[in-house]
């Protein structure tokens, strides 16, 4: 593999990894060169056929592509269905869009011409509805999950742009079956389990697995329940990674060429700063439970 991260000349955060036909594609983020926040402007794309070489393929979407947007492009998730390629972007810390487009690199459009989800319409998506992500399940049943401190997912129409059903809290037990308490807004979550951000979905051996951030505090890291369905409940199994440099934790699971992978972000790259991060990949493996190796960070190389 390359070394990490897999892309160095500017700075990517969020991965979402998925494999469309040969490839693996991973959708990003992009942090700014001079950030001071998480001011962001578009999102990114960059495929391999072998997971040394990366093509990157520029900014396949804006917020300028959205004509109800203001701010804030951050976590991106894409998904193939219907015959053609959905992103699903969050922008405003408040507004979840899908723009659909013929091939993985785009051109992308926006989907409806409004948004998806939008928190001033829909107070049941939560405070913050960031981090979309999708599960599209075996029968073609799509479901987005998203949300900061408030986990929430909602079935989606066949179409993948409106809803088919009501928006509900994401069910987190503990490995007793007690419900792991939502994150008070503004406060760390209790860790390991609590809720911080970042959701995402997988499914192996029939078992679904939610991933996801436990928050920004100095242990915190990317950790996983599993479900036995793509509407939970979840238990709370452990970590997905070990801690890595940054105080966002956000990343994605994928199968590749018969072995899994876990793509995410760290500060290394600009060395430290938590508004410039550097998207990185490491292998992932399971136990013969299905229980996931925690993996070790493969440490980035740092700018000079
Ligand atoms: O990139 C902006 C935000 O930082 C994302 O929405 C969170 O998941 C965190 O990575």
């Amino acid at each position: 593999m390359a070394t990490n991260p897999i892309v160095s000349h500017l700075f990517t955060a969020d991965p979402a990894a998925r494999v469309f036909g040969d490839r693996l594609y991973v959708y990003t983020s992009h942090d700014e060169k001079d950030a001071t926040y998480f001011d962001m402007f578009d999102w990114r794309l960059f495929s391999t056929a072998d997971l040394a070489t990366w093509q990157d393929h520029g900014s396949v979407f804006g917020l300028t592509g959205f004509a109800w947007a203001e701010k804030w492009a951050w976590a991106p998730d894409a998904v193939h269905a219907n015959g053609r390629y959905y992103l699903f972007l969050p922008t405003d810390r408040a507004r979840i869009g899908v723009a659909v487009g013929d091939s993985p690199t785009g051109p992308f459009r926006d989907a409806i011409g409004r948004p998806l989800l939008d928190k001033a319409l829909m107070p049941e998506v939560g405070p913050e509805p960031i981090d979309p992500a999708v599960l599209l399940d075996d029968d073609g049943t799509a479901y987005l999950y998203f949300g900061c401190r408030f986990p929430k997912f909602v079935k989606l129409a066949p179409s993948l742009t409106e809803l088919a059903g009501p928006v509900q809290d994401v069910a987190l037990l503990d490995p007793q079956g007690n419900p792991v308490p939502v994150a008070a807004p503004e406060k760390q979550p209790a860790l390991p389990m609590g809720y911080g951000e970042a959701p995402f979905l997988f499914k192996r051996e029939g078992r679904y697995y939610f991933v996801y951030s436990n928050g920004w505090a100095k242990e915190s890291t990317l950790v996983y329940a599993i479900g036995d369905s793509p509407t939970g409940p979840f238990t709370y199994q452990g970590e997905v990674m070990k801690h890595v440099p940054c105080v966002t934790h956000h990343g994605s699971v994928v199968a590749f060429r018969g072995k899994w992978y876990v793509v995410y972000h760290t500060s290394e790259l600009s060395g430290g700063n938590m508004f410039r991060r550097a998207v990185c990949i490491d292998e992932l493996t399971f136990d013969s439970s299905g229980r996931i190796i925690p993996v070790i960070a493969t440490p980035s190389a740092r700018t000079p």
